[in-house]
């Protein structure tokens, strides 16, 4: 039977002529560890290492980890340590005294990035955020990390905090931006856990999430899963770039930083779910891929054709609650 021209899956049907391409070649610039005391001014300098050898590789876009200006200091109850000075942490102005280094030499080589830092605001707020700058060193896009993991009080049974509940509060939205070609969102280490980041930021156009992240190989409140780390790294991140047809970068600050072992295991991952190229090592190094942004209509217009498949109706609660609600009856015996 052939299709009339009301039948809604008429368009959907058959094969499709391909777009034209959309190229564009992208690095992961992995940091190794960050001293508490090293100067900003020397985690530039690495910064634009980076930068120059993802240029030299053929890249427009390179992007870095979270708070990758400072070590994760949220290890830390800095309240409870005089040699630690809080503010001492967070970005004022971007590009400041020490970045405009790093903006200048990324416009002069004409590579966008994205970098992750700890913000202070003029209104006194603090956020973790991640910045999105064009080739030409102008910033595009600022997103406050969603989803913040850890704790608020110091609690000290934990051989390390995690205390980014304390010292940053969470951003409210997933915006994404016209960059580089395409349609770019950003998202911030814990929130690549989460499924709701990537399609929100999929319904928002994204075709492209970076992610920068800071990941301790030990997890505190269940230590059962340290050696999933890396599992738990990828799984997450291929399932979002699948599930919304999608390319995802992910960049790691990893190695042993102020003695707590970090995931590296940085990525860039093409729409299919596959990791196109990762890296090798914990320490600072970039790898680079070649992507092509029109790839993402390939999922988008088959099995991930939202427009066509999607039953947001049935999605209530994902938006609606919180937490969980089974049902009330017949009642479960735990017995
Ligand atoms: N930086 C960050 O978000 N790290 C978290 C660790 C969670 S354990 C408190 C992550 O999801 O990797």
């Amino acid at each position: 039977m052939s299709a009339t021209p009301l039948d809604p899956d008429a368009a959907a049907g058959g094969a499709h002529e391909p777009p034209p391409p959309r190229r564009l070649v992208v690095s992961a610039g992995q940091l190794g560890p960050i001293r508490r005391d090293e100067p900003r001014e020397s985690v530039v300098n690495r910064l634009i290492r980076l930068l120059e050898q993802a240029h030299s590789e053929g890249a427009e876009l390179i992007a870095f980890p979270e708070l990758a200006l400072t070590t994760f200091f949220p290890r830390w109850y800095v309240e409870g340590d005089p040699e630690l000075d809080l503010d001492s942490f967070y970005e004022t102005e971007m590009p400041g005294p020490e970045t405009k280094r790093l903006f200048a030499r990324a416009a002069e080589l004409g590579v966008g990035f994205c970098l992750g830092y700890a913000e202070l605001t003029p209104d006194g707020r603090r956020f973790n955020t991640q910045i999105l700058v064009e080739r030409d060193g102008s910033i595009v896009g600022s997103y406050h990390k969603v989803h913040l993991p850890g704790h608020r009080e110091h609690e000290p049974w934990r051989e390390f905090q995690h205390l980014e509940r304390r010292y940053f509060e969470p951003g409210d939205s997933f915006d994404t931006w016209n960059a580089f070609g395409g349609v770019v969102g950003m998202a911030t280490c814990n929130d690549r856990r989460w499924p709701e980041t990537y399609r929100v930021l999929a319904l928002n156009g994204a075709e492209l999430i970076l992610i920068g992240y800071n990941t301790p190989k030990h997890y505190a409140p269940d230590p059962s899963q340290d050696p999933l780390q890396g599992f738990h790294n990828r799984l997450v991140m291929q399932a979002g770039a699948y599930q919304n047809g999608c390319y995802v970068v992910g960049t790691a600050k990893g190695g042993d930083e102020e003695g707590v072992p970090s995931l590296a295991e940085s990525c860039i991952i093409a729409p299919s779910g596959e990791i196109i190229v990762g890296c090798h090592t914990e320490a600072d190094e970039v790898v680079t891929a070649e992507i092509d942004l029109s790839l993402t209509t390939k999922y988008r217009e088959t099995l991930f054709d939202f427009e066509r498949y999607r039953r947001p109706e049935t999605y209530g609660p994902i938006t609606a609650q919180k937490g969980a609600t089974p049902p009330t009856s017949p009642e479960v015996s735990h017995g």
